[in-house]
Parts: C-alpha cells; structure tokens; sequence
C-alpha cells in the first residue's frame, strides 16, 4: 500500500478561535482526515512574537487542543501537538534563519501588518517568523499545508527556502504546497466586508465558543450593502456583505451561490439575516458544548498533547538529522 500524504498546519493560540480559522482552516482539516497522515499544531512558538499575559496564553493554548478535537480532529487520527514541546521546531528554525534572505522577510505582507499594529515591538521573531514556520512544515516533510488565504505567502516562501536547501545540498525536504480552500479561503469580518474576519475585530468576528444570543447579535449588526437592489444575490464587487454572508453558508452546508439565492428568492435582508445566524448557530453548537465538556478534562488533554508530540518527535528528528549531517553540525 502506498503511504499516505503528509498534511501539515498550525494556527498560533493567539485569540480565541473563530470562524475564519474554521472555515478556512480547521474544517478543511477535518474533511481529509482519512485521506492524509496529519499533523496539526498549536503554534506557541510563533505567538510569543506579540506579548501575552502568560496565564492566558496558556490557557488559551490548552483551550485551543480542546477546540480542535471539538471541531472533529480525532487525537487517533491526527497527530495534535504544541509547536513548542518539539524542540526541533526551534532547532532547524535557527539553521533555516540562515538561509532565508533579509529581502525576502521583508516583503512579507503579515509582517509588514503586524510591525503596524505593534509599532512599539517590532522584534527579530517577527522579521524571521516565517523562516520558523517553514522549519514547521520542512520537518514533517510535508505534502500539504492547508491554510487559509493570508498565509500562502509564507508557504510559497517555504518553497523557495526548500528548493535553495536542496539546490545546495542535494534532497533533504520535501516542497510542499499550500492548500487553500474554495469556499471559505477568505471569510470577511461581519462588520467589515473589506477585511478578512480577525479576532482583532471582534464585533464582526464570530468565535467558536459564542453563545446563541451574542451570534445574533452579531449576524443582525452585520453589515449589508448600500446598493439599491436589496434582495439575495453572490455579487462580491457591488454586494460584499451578503455575498461574504453566503459564503459563510456555503461553506458550513455546502450548498452552491445558485441554491442559496433560490432560498431566498423574493425575501430581503430582514428575512436572510436571521437564516445567516441560524446556520450559523446549529453548526457551531456541537462545537460549543463538546468543547466545554472538554476543557476540564486536563488529564485527557495533556495525553493528547504528550503522546503527539513523542508521535511528531520521531519524523522531525530524521529530518534534523540528516540537516546537521548536511550543513556540518554534529547530531547528538
Ligand atoms: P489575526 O487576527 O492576528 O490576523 P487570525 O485570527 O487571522 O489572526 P491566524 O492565526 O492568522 O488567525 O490564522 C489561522 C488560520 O486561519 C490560518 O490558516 C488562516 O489562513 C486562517 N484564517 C484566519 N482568518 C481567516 C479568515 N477570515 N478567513 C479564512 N481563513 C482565515
Ligand atoms: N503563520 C500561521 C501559523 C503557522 C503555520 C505554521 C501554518 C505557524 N506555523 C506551519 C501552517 C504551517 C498563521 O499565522 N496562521
């Protein structure tokens, strides 16, 4: 039998999970759980590149494990680990570091955004972020890197450090590809069709933990479009607050633009919005209370974690090995 693919992705436990990170992430993440050998993980390394208050961040981070297994990620199936209990991470990121160009850094979008948002701490680990996470891919030699839209830049760019490596020293990592969804790749924000949806904004953004009564809230608030035509229709230039409000409904039933425009035939915004918060509501429901009934299940949560970082340890020591012998460090 031919071995499975390898799937790879993480999402930084940096805010509360929500329905970008759902839709254009974890969901995908979930669907080919049997097809791929999948490894997914919570990017703490990366977070520390914004200042946390260290109780909530780990506290977050665990919620963050409890929220993937909620959502459908089997701890059987898939290898779920923190990016920091696998010291490889840190090692080959270090060595990667010296072969990702300045230049190349510095025409990163996100970082260019976050040294914005953070004009006081501006750090090295921000600059060199994405040499880290290519070091999170190339370690696990991965086929697949399921990521929303924003971050197919760093995979790209992990490509091209890939193939600098191997260019040098004869085949050491797989070159992956970044793999984006059709529906869901890019949710905007609620209130902000402009821009993608983001904890930052976190009147528009529906997390995964959102009781009924705040997703009601929020859905009824979002905002519609000023053109004249007022019913149902996916028009993402003249109408980009309906259209990303049927993307969202797309994407969480699967249903086509051309079906969920027949539902809605002859009915305007007044009747579609409430619809919007019912899907809404139903699918994240599940998630909801199996997360709570998780996230108190310590024990279970810290197996989890142990027993996928030993699972992950094992293919990120082959390949940093076979780096140290290549570049000249001696492997331990
Ligand atoms: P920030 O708010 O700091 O920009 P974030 O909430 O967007 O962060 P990330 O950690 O950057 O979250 O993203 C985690 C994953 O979720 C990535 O694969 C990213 O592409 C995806 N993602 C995040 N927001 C969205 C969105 N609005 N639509 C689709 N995918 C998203
Ligand atoms: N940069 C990503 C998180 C991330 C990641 C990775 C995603 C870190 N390492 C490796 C895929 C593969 C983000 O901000 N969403």
């Amino acid at each position: 039998m031919e071995a499975k693919k390898i799937m790879l992705s993480g999402i930084q436990p940096s805010g509360d999970l929500h329905l970008g990170n759902y839709l254009g992430a974890i969901k995908g993440w979930v669907d080919r759980t049997e097809e791929y050998d999948n490894y997914y993980f919570m990017a703490d390394l990366h977070t520390l590149t914004v200042r946390q208050d260290p109780e909530a961040f780990r506290k977050r981070a665990l919620e963050q494990l409890a929220l993937y297994i909620a959502c459908g990620l089997d701890p059987e199936k898939n290898t779920l680990f923190y990016q920091s209990h696998v010291p490889a991470h840190a090692q080959l990121g270090w060595v990667l570091d010296c072969y990702t160009m300045f230049g190349e850094l510095s025409r990163m979008t996100q970082f260019k955004d976050k040294s914005k948002k953070n004009a006081d701490n501006i750090n090295a680990g921000l600059f060199t972020y994405p040499a880290l996470m290519a070091a999170d891919i190339l370690l696990y030699q991965a086929d697949y890197v399921p990521v929303g839209e924003d971050q197919r830049q760093h995979v790209e760019l992990t490509r091209d450090v890939a193939n600098r490596f191997n260019g040098i020293f004869g085949e050491t990592f797989k070159v992956p590809e970044a793999f984006v969804p059709k529906e869901g790749a890019r949710i905007y924000g609620l209130s902000t069709p402009d821009s993608k949806m983001s904890k930052s904004i976190p009147e528009g953004c529906i997390f995964l933990m959102d009781d009924e009564t705040t997703i009601n809230k929020k859905v009824k608030k979002a905002v519609t479009d000023a053109d004249t035509e007022k019913w149902v229709r996916y028009d993402p230039i003249n109408k980009p607050g309906v259209s990303n409000m049927m993307n969202i409904i797309a994407a969480l039933t699967g249903k086509s633009f051309e079906q969920i425009e027949n539902d809605f035939e002859g009915m305007g915004y007044g009747k579609f919005k409430p619809a919007v918060a019912e899907v809404i509501i139903e699918s994240l429901r599940p998630i909801r209370e199996e997360a709570t009934k998780l996230i108190v299940e310590e024990d279970y949560l810290r197996s989890v974690y142990r027993a996928g970082a030993e699972k992950a340890s094992i293919l990120a020591e082959k390949t940093l090995k076979d780096v140290y012998d290549k570049v000249g460090l001696t492997y331990k």
